[in-house]
């Protein structure tokens, strides 16, 4: 078993998508064993992105990450990690495969609905930094 760290992101969530993408992770066999809904502060979202501090997005997706509430989320499974970013899709939905949540529901690069670790190096520190240990179910 493999766990991975999900976000169901401010334009999914303002949108009322929640729900549908929720039914796609159960559907495709993910035990979501940590769920939450929060609004992340400037400081947190700089924090969790501080990989791309150097990008000329960087701006524009700590803006676009705080602008409204969040789906946290940490889910277990087999091959958690890649199962969970190819249901998301490519993040440019222009270029996501049909059937996958970034091609049902994303607007564009900048509001793609989803993020997904990318690693497990990544997973071992996105999930603690929303979720503690004990409270993973
Ligand atoms: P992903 O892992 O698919 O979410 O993609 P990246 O780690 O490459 O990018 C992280 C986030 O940065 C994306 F989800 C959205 C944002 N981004 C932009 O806003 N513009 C870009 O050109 C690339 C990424």
């Amino acid at each position: 078993m493999q766990r991975t760290f999900a976000i169901i992101k401010p334009d999914a969530v303002a949108k009322g998508f929640t729900g549908q993408i929720l039914a796609m992770i159960e559907g495709a066999g993910f035990k979501i064993v940590g769920m939450r809904k929060t609004r992340l502060s400037k400081a947190q979202a700089e924090g969790f992105y501080a990989v791309h501090k150097e990008r000329p997005f960087f701006g524009g997706l700590v803006a676009f990450m705080t602008e409204g509430p969040v789906v946290v989320l940490a889910l277990e499974k087999e091959n958690a990690i890649a199962d969970w970013r190819a249901l998301m899709g490519a993040t440019n939905p222009a270029n996501a495969a049909e059937g996958t949540i970034r091609k049902k529901f994303a607007e564009n690069v900048e509001r793609n609905c989803v993020h997904g670790s990318d690693a497990p190096e990544t997973a071992a520190v996105e999930i603690p930094f929303f979720f503690s240990a004990a409270s993973l179910l």
